[in-house]
Parts: C-alpha cells; structure tokens; sequence
C-alpha cells in the first residue's frame, strides 16, 4: 500500500513538474551550432538570433581582428556541428578570403522548387543527420590549397523553408541559419 502510495505521488509529482519543466528543456530557436572549429560567434548567441545574419552568423564580430584556427594549406579539417533543431536539408561548408563575406554572401531566390540552390566555393555538401539522431553533423572537410587568413563558412539550408512567391518563383530568405569560423592555413 505504501508503495502504491508512492508511486501514485510520484505521478502526481511529474505530471505537475511537467509543464513548468518544458519550456526550459530545450531552445526552441537554435538550430545549428558549430562546436569546431571554434565559431566567430557562438551559434545560441544574440538569443538564438545571430544565426539568422548572413553572412558570418557573427553580428558586431570584427573578423579581421577574430582569433584564427590553424590549418593545412590544401588538408582537411574536422568539423562538429550540433544540429538543435531538425529541418530536412543540407550542411554547406565553403569559403572565402573576402572578411566581409561578399562574394559567398547566399542567393534568396531560385525559379522553382527542383531547381539547384547556388552556392559559390563549396569545400563539402551533405545532408543534416536525421530526426532523433545523434543530431551531431560531423565531416573532414578538404582546405582550398592557399595559405592565410580564410573564413569557414557553415550554412544550414532548409528544405522546408521555401516559400512560393506570386510569379512561381521560390523564395529562400527562411532557408538558410549562418555560422563561420577563422581559419589561418599554413603550410
Ligand atoms: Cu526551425
């Protein structure tokens, strides 16, 4: 009986913790965050928000001043992002030297549903891990084969996120969250 008791508590008990507990278990606005290399901005900063800037993900973030990572000129590095927030879609890894990230700066229209989202310098393409997976995206990603300063550019792209627009089009400005890091290649 006392057992029963108990456990009878015990339900009451969760049943009232679960509602207060929820809306701190998980961030509901997170979806990507580069463990490593370390990021020019964290991606939970600015409440979840400096993802959402293009190009860096890194709003207010002197990049020429950044700290960089070392590198092989023309290896590989080992890349860890940590996916809070599943949406179908793919990783993009590519590059620059250019600090204010012009010229990878992303493309916000596409003339329908099957045609390709561009992309300029990919260095690695792949699809997010699955729903209730690990939900840790790792690769070994190849370095452009040049030395100094360059940016890692790692952009999650959503599939799920298009919008049609009244001409037929399809709008990508919900489709992509933004992160980078700093990388000095050596050789
Ligand atoms: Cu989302």
């Amino acid at each position: 009986m006392k057992i029963v008791k108990s456990l009878i508590a015990a339900a009451l008990l969760s049943a009232f913790a679960m509602p207060f507990a929820m809306p701190f278990a998980a961030p509901v606005s997170a979806h990507i965050n580069l463990l490593s290399p370390e990021p020019l901005m964290g991606g939970k900063a600015k409440f979840f928000r400096a993802l959402k800037k293009p190009p860096f993900g890194a709003p207010g973030v002197d990049v020429a001043a950044a700290p960089a990572t070392t590198a092989p000129a023309g290896g590989t590095i080992d890349i860890e992002v940590e996916v809070y927030v599943f949406h179908p879609g793919e990783i993009v890894v590519s590059w620059t030297r250019d600090f204010s990230g012009a010229d990878v700066a992303p493309v916000y229209a596409i003339p329908g549903a099957d045609a390709p989202i561009p992309h300029v310098n990919v260095l690695y393409s792949g699809p997010v891990p699955a729903r209730g997976s690990e939900q840790v995206f790792r690769a070994s990603v190849p370095l452009p084969d040049v030395e100094g300063e360059i940016i890692l550019v790692v952009r999650q792209v959503m599939h799920d996120k298009m919008d049609e627009t009244d001409d037929g089009g399809i709008s990508l400005t919900r489709v992509y969250y933004h992160q980078a890091a700093k990388l000095d290649l050596v050789r």
